[in-house]
C-alpha cells in the first residue's frame, strides 16, 4: 500500500497542466471529496496499529505533495497570463513606425526658410488682419495710387483701414519699425486677394518674402543672393533679372530660373522657352525706408517675394492648385519628408 502512495507521489510531482480545467480536474482527482486522498484517510481505520504511522506519513506527504502542485499551476497560468494580457509576447519584432506626411505647402515654405536661414537670415511672422499703413501706405501705396487697382483686397466688415494682408511685406514693414539694420528676414504666411479661383490662382495662398538692410547692400548682393537660393532650391544655376515694377522697390525685377528643356514636361511648363519665373525682386524704394524710419542716404537693401504653391506646384508636378486646399487624404499621404 505504501508503495502505492509513493507511485502517486511521483505522479503528483512530474504531473504538468497548462490549462485552468486540467488543473481543477487535476486537483478533483486527488482532493475532491472522492478524491484519492479522502480514500486513503477512510482506509486508515482499517491499517494494522504497527504500520498506522508509516501509512499516516505517506498520505500526508501526498497531500502535501497535491496541494503545492495545484498552487504551483494555478500561479504559473497567472503569470503567463498576465504577461500575455499586458505586454503581450516580450520577445515579438518591433511593429514599424509609420512617418506620417507633411502638406506640400510646409514642407516647401521649410525648405526655403532653411535655405535663407543658412546664410544669416531669420524668420518674422506677422498679424493676417492688417491696417492700411503695414498693408498699403507704408509700402509707397498711398491712398489713390492706381496700384492699389492691382490686387484686389478684403476688407473686415465696413472699415477701409482693417483688411486680410495681401502679401507679407506688412510683416516686414513691422520687422523694419521695430529693428535697426542690418536686417535680414524672411516672412513666411498666408496672404489673401480677392479674386476668382481657377486651377492656377486661389484667392488664399502663400507667400515668401526676404528683405535685406544694411550700408552698401546693392543690386549685385541681391542677384548674388537669389542665385545662390536657386541653386540650392532647384539645383538649377542659371537665372535672368528681367525689368519689371513694384510700387515698393526701385529698381524691380523679375526672377527667370533656366529649367532647361529635356524633356517633354520642360517643354510644356517653359512653354518651349526653358525659362521659368519664379519671382520678383528690387531695391527697396527710398519712401519705403523712410516710411520705416530708416535713412535711405545711410541704408540700401533689397527685397524679394514668392508665391509658395507656384514653386510647390513645379517642384511637384501638381497641376491645380486647388489641390492644396482640398485636404484630400489621396493626395496629401504622397508628401513625406523629414523637413
Ligand atoms: C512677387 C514680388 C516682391 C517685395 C516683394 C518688399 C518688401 C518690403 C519692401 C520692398 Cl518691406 N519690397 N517686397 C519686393 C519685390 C517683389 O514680391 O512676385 N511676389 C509674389
Amino acid at each position: 500500500m505504501i508503495d502505492k502512495i509513493k507511485g502517486h507521489i511521483a505522479d503528483v510531482e512530474s504531473f504538468n497542466a497548462k490549462t485552468k480545467d486540467e488543473i481543477e480536474a487535476f486537483r478533483i482527482k486527488y482532493l475532491g471529496k472522492k478524491g484519492i486522498l479522502n480514500e486513503y484517510f477512510a482506509e486508515f481505520r482499517n491499517v494494522p496499529n504497527e504500520e498506522k504511522k508509516a501509512f499516516g506519513q505517506a498520505i500526508n506527504e501526498l497531500k502535501t505533495a497535491a496541494q503545492d502542485k495545484v498552487t504551483a499551476l494555478k500561479e504559473e497560468l497567472e503569470n503567463s497570463q498576465e504577461e500575455k494580457g499586458v505586454y503581450g509576447d516580450l520577445s515579438r519584432p518591433g511593429e514599424p513606425v509609420e512617418i506620417g506626411s507633411r502638406h506640400p505647402i510646409s514642407i516647401v515654405k521649410n525648405q526655403i526658410t532653411e535655405i535663407f536661414s543658412n546664410i544669416g537670415f531669420n524668420v518674422s511672422e506677422g498679424p493676417e488682419m492688417e491696417d492700411d499703413w503695414h498693408n498699403f501706405t507704408a509700402l509707397n501705396l498711398p491712398e489713390y495710387h492706381p496700384a492699389r487697382d492691382m490686387q484686389d483686397t478684403f476688407f473686415i466688415q465696413t472699415d477701409p483701414d482693417i483688411l486680410l494682408r495681401t502679401h507679407t511685406s506688412s510683416v516686414q514693414v513691422r520687422y523694419m519699425e521695430e529693428n535697426k539694420p542690418p536686417i535680414r528676414t524672411i516672412s513666411p504666411g498666408r496672404v489673401f486677394r480677392n479674386e476668382a479661383i481657377s486651377a492656377r490662382s486661389h484667392c488664399i495662398f502663400h507667400q515668401v518674402e526676404g528683405l535685406y538692410i544694411d550700408k552698401d547692400v546693392s543690386f549685385a548682393d541681391m542677384k548674388q543672393t537669389i542665385l545662390y537660393f536657386t541653386k540650392q532650391l532647384f539645383g538649377k544655376s542659371k537665372i535672368r533679372l528681367r525689368p519689371s515694377y513694384f510700387p515698393f522697390t526701385e529698381p524691380s525685377a523679375e526672377v527667370d530660373v533656366y529649367w532647361g528643356l529635356e524633356t517633354e514636361t520642360d517643354y510644356r511648363i517653359t512653354k518651349g522657352t526653358g525659362w521659368l519665373e519664379i519671382m520678383g525682386c528690387g531695391m527697396v524704394d527710398p519712401n519705403v525706408l523712410r516710411n520705416c524710419n530708416i535713412d535711405p542716404q545711410e541704408y540700401s537693401g533689397f527685397a524679394f517675394g514668392m508665391g509658395i504653391e507656384r514653386i510647390a506646384m513645379l517642384l511637384y508636378q501638381i497641376e491645380d492648385i486647388r489641390m492644396f486646399y482640398e485636404n484630400d487624404i489621396r493626395f496629401l499621404e504622397q508628401f513625406k519628408s523629414a523637413l
